[in-house]
């Protein structure tokens, strides 16, 4: 039984962030932290001011509008107010950047105002192929400063790498995509766990030792393709905290700018949560 219960244990993924709860008070007609910056899944808990009442209530307008993605009143009866900003939350009531605006009406024009500001992990570029990281594509092909392409392929641009889905280790339902590579041929996705930029093929290699081939993927006649195979489990992803490298390796026959045959899309550095 003992023995048993160890195993439980460690089933458990052992750093998963927990799930916070963050107060904003509401004395003296201001939000207090005016701005609070949080992740997928805290809560965010407004108090009451015994000597004043006020409300939560999400947008700019100062009116209400029946859109507001949370509102209510702070009395003696209602003492807080929370809302758990988890994924569902997000899903129902999008807003830019994740930044959900609200404000008090009776004290709208005295500014009391606030702010919440859900921070969601995203992959981000690394090794694109404008030379900006110091090396230069192997034969002149470079692709637009800032584009965020690999090397130019025979369509006249770079490959680039992007990803749907979270970046939670426990989730797994991130997905690479390729697009702008040559249509209709196959591409190779690669993990490393160290990071590299050396011209290789028509492209340059952005992924170093040990490298995961993770998964193969026909591309449509847009050039683009998306894995559909669990990255965690093809990358053998250990944890959170993991820091993993992706780009593609996309066949570019025949008329290839370098001659080669292959080339490389961008690439994509992800910290799993
Ligand atoms: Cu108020």
């Amino acid at each position: 039984m003992r023995h048993l219960l160890t195993l439980l244990a460690l089933a458990v993924p052992p750093t998963l962030a927990a799930a916070d709860t963050h107060v904003v008070t509401t004395t003296n007609a201001n939000f207090t932290p005016g701005i609070v910056v949080i992740e997928v899944g805290d809560t965010v808990q407004w108090t009451y001011d015994p000597f004043n009442l006020h409300t939560v209530t999400e947008g700019t307008g100062g009116v209400l509008t029946g859109n507001e993605a949370f509102h209510s009143d702070l009395n003696g009866s209602i003492q807080t107010f929370s809302v758990t900003f988890d994924e569902a939350f997000l899903a129902a009531h999008p807003r830019t950047d994740n930044r959900y605006e609200y404000y008090c009406i009776p004290h709208y024009h005295m500014a009391m105002w606030g702010q919440i500001i859900v921070d969601i992990p995203e992959a981000e570029p690394f090794c694109a192929g404008d030379g900006f990281d110091g090396t230069l594509c192997p034969c002149g092909n470079e692709t637009a400063f800032g584009a965020g392409e690999g090397c130019r392929n025979s369509t006249g641009v770079g490959a680039i790498l992007s990803a749907n889905g979270s970046l939670e280790h426990a989730t797994d339902d991130l997905s690479l995509v390729l697009s702008q590579a040559r249509p209709l041929q196959p591409a190779v996705f690669l993990q490393g766990a160290s990071q590299l930029s050396l011209p290789f093929k028509d492209g340059k290699l952005c992924v170093g030792s040990p490298t995961e081939r993770m998964e193969i993927v026909f591309l449509d006649a847009a050039g683009a393709g998306e894995t559909v195979e669990s990255i965690v489990t093809n990358g053998n992803v250990p944890a959170p905290g993991a820091i993993r490298y992706y780009q593609a390796w996309y066949r570019d026959p025949q008329v290839s700018v370098c001659g080669t045959g292959s080339n490389f899309s961008s690439g994509l550095v992800v910290e799993w949560v």
